[in-house]
């Protein structure tokens, strides 16, 4: 077997593990992040459970720490005091990004984990099983149930020699992008192995991992070896250990090789991480804002590397540095080390851990700005400015912009490559976290006025008439659908409000229109909702009388968000149908509870036009629709 089989058949709890099948999984991890957080406690709160059911959950606030007003501080208070209840660990603002927290401190090679945000497989680089999934999901597999997933494909990635001069872990995935595409990754397990992975850290595993959800794959592992051994003994947790390798003679459904010692520095253009193109190949590109950090980039490698390339320089006065470390270990090792005075005084501003400008969160660039960023996703308007331009690039080549004000070639600035040495042992201080104990289980929840409970769905009815609220194209991600940044987050759980922001930044009357619509549907084209988990762009429009979403093709934690929310997922039998549809339209589709039912075709009516559209859908996944989403099934299950 390889590592993924090896992983999966100790946790499969129904299913076969055979692509395509649906499968079961016990889960023994979950963890989420404030700003998906608040919703799946909420659901996780209405499922009546006493105490979580895993053998560990963890819930991070890491993304809303602005607080510009009460609502993210209450949503934090909320958090503290549920996980309090529940028997759930609990990471405050300023331990840092969850994933990065999580590899340092929670998790165990070969376990399963799940995550309320999409960069979960970050936890891949340690010999993990994680998947992103949307919060209800997150909820359920709290409350006891298995998680659900279709089972992917698993592509053997064969890491050929080993990284030469400027190229690092960043570049490697952004090679696979480019190769690959943002949706190229689907219903896939990147599984890594070959001689390139013995020169890997821990931490550039997880740069691997992590973006891998650019790809749009399921997840993305590495195996557990000598080396994840020698990181979780100096992080003190030797027996999260062990080990884990595919078998000599494992299979793979697909293989695809990377030859490291050919690989250069790389950069994703704007607007898309698979715009991916050879930094020397960029000219004249001058440069406004640097940001160093965020999930993908922010280790203690990461950081010390930074330090030396900026030790004894200064930035160009027209950049504008900021630098994120990826949690209170990272940073509090920097200044102890000095490091990070070299990041000081070379001009740059320090940011607390946390997502901070990756979400949004502040640091949006100036009108029409050059931003470069180490981080995993550079959407248009992501950062908060619509007319920047964000590029995604490694460490090294995001200083060598910030010493010079434009996008260079490391190699033009920097001449030997600085050796980087981990100290022996990580500064261990677990104070911070709120661990679970019978004392705390009687704490009282506490919610602020902004923390409304989820409204009731209606079931599904037997037949639709759904007018077409807004046609949209490729590649829509989920923070086009749902916006982050620093004026909408805080309403992450209060649906009626953020509901307003729905596809606010592409389509300002979207809203208006919705509510004029007593029932509509979303016409989209290939890989609609790539990006994040936020199950808010499935809920917000389900609570805006959307019913149906027909499209070419689904990203797989929207999917798996909308059937969660009652939303019926539909695809073109044939493609260029798209081209018949135009917003507006009303479309009719009788009989479809009762032909979903008996697993029959359906056809649209469009006044005198028709339309074939298919769905793929399991006994349980249509449950979930027909009983009006999952928490009315769950709920029912419970009286
Ligand atoms: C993101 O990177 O887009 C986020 C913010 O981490 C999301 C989760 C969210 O929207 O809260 C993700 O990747 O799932
Ligand atoms: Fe946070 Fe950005 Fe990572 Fe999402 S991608 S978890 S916003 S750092």
């Amino acid at each position: 077997m390889n590592i993924t089989q090896k992983i999966i058949s100790k946790h499969l709890l129904s299913g076969q593990m055979k692509a395509g099948e649906e499968i079961s999984l016990k889960i023994d991890q979950t963890l989420t992040q404030d700003a998906t957080g608040t919703m799946a406690y909420l659901q996780f709160e209405a499922m009546g459970v006493r105490k979580v059911k895993t053998k560990l959950s963890v819930s991070y606030v890491d993304h809303n720490t602005l607080q510009s007003g009460f609502e993210n501080a209450d949503d934090h208070k909320f958090l503290q005091t549920i996980a309090a209840k529940y028997g759930i660990v609990f990471s405050p603002a300023g331990n840092g990004i969850c994933h990065q927290v999580h590899l340092e401190r929670f998790g165990v090679c070969g376990q399963t984990l799940i995550g309320a945000d999409s960069h979960t497989p970050t936890a891949g680089g340690l010999g993990m099983l994680a998947f992103g999934a949307g919060g209800l999901d997150v909820a359920a597999v709290m409350a006891g149930q298995p998680f659900y997933l279709i089972m992917p494909n698993i592509v053997k990635v064969n890491l050929k020699g080993k990284l030469k001069g400027w190229a690092g872990a960043k570049d490697i995935i952004l090679e696979l992008l480019r190769l690959l595409t943002v949706k190229g990754g689907r219903n896939k397990i990147f599984e890594f192995a070959g001689e390139g992975v013995k020169f890997l850290t821990v931490p550039e595993r997880a740069t691997i991992t992590n973006m891998g959800a650019e790809l749009g794959a399921a997840t993305s592992i590495f195996p557990s070896d000598l080396i994840t051994k020698e990181f979780l003994k100096k992080q003190d947790r030797p027996s999260a250990w062990k080990e884990i390798s595919a078998d000599k003679d494992s299979s793979y459904d697909e293989e695809l090789e990377i030859d490291l010692s050919a690989l250069e520095p790389l950069i994703a253009c704007p607007h898309s991480p698979d715009n991916v193109k050879k930094v020397k190949e960029l000219k004249d590109i001058k440069v406004n804002q640097v940001c160093i950090g965020s999930c993908t980039n922010s280790s203690l490698n990461d950081m010390l590397l930074l330090s030396a390339l900026l030790k004894g320089r200064k930035i160009n006065k027209d950049v504008s540095l900021v630098v994120s470390p990826g949690s209170r270990q990272v940073l509090s090792m920097l200044a102890k080390d000095g490091a990070l005075a070299n990041i000081i005084d070379s001009g740059a501003r320090i940011l607390e851990s946390a997502c901070g400008p990756c979400i949004g969160m502040g640091q949006s660039p100036k009108s029409e700005g050059v931003s470069i960023r180490t981080f995993n996703r550079n959407f248009k308007g992501r950062s908060g400015t619509k007319d920047a331009f964000v590029y995604l690039a490694s460490p090294v080549t995001a200083a060598a912009a910030a010493l010079v004000g434009k996008i260079i070639d490391p190699s033009k600035i920097f001449t030997k490559k600085p050796n980087i040495k981990i100290p022996n042992k990580y500064i261990i201080d677990d104070a911070q976290f709120q661990k679970p104990s019978a004392k705390l289980a009687k704490t009282e929840i506490i919610k602020g006025p902004n923390i409304k409970s989820l409204p009731e769905f209606a079931p599904f009815a037997d037949a639709l008439k759904c007018s077409i609220v807004i046609k949209t194209g490729d590649n829509i991600s989920t923070d086009d659908i749902m916006p982050a940044g620093a004026k909408v987050l805080p309403y992450r759980s209060n649906l009626e409000k953020i509901s307003q922001f729905t596809f606010s930044a592409m389509d300002a009357d979207f809203y208006q229109r919705a509510k004029s619509f007593e029932d509509s549907i979303i016409i989209g084209g290939e890989n609609y909702g790539q990006g994040s988990s936020r199950e808010h762009a499935a809920l917000a429009p389900r609570f805006l009388g959307v019913k149906i979403i027909l499209v070419k093709s689904f990203a797989r934690i929207h999917l798996a968000n909308l059937i969660n929310f009652g939303i019926v997922p539909l695809t073109f039998e044939n493609a260029y149908d798209y081209d018949l549809l135009n917003a507006g339209e009303t479309m009719v589709f009788e009989d479809i509870k009762q032909r979903i039912k008996d697993n029959e075709s359906i056809i649209a009516k469009i006044g005198d036009k028709e339309i074939k559209v298919k769905y793929e859908l399991t006994q349980r996944q249509k449950e979930i629709i027909f009983a009006g989403g999952m928490l009315n099934l769950i709920k029912a299950t419970i009286k």
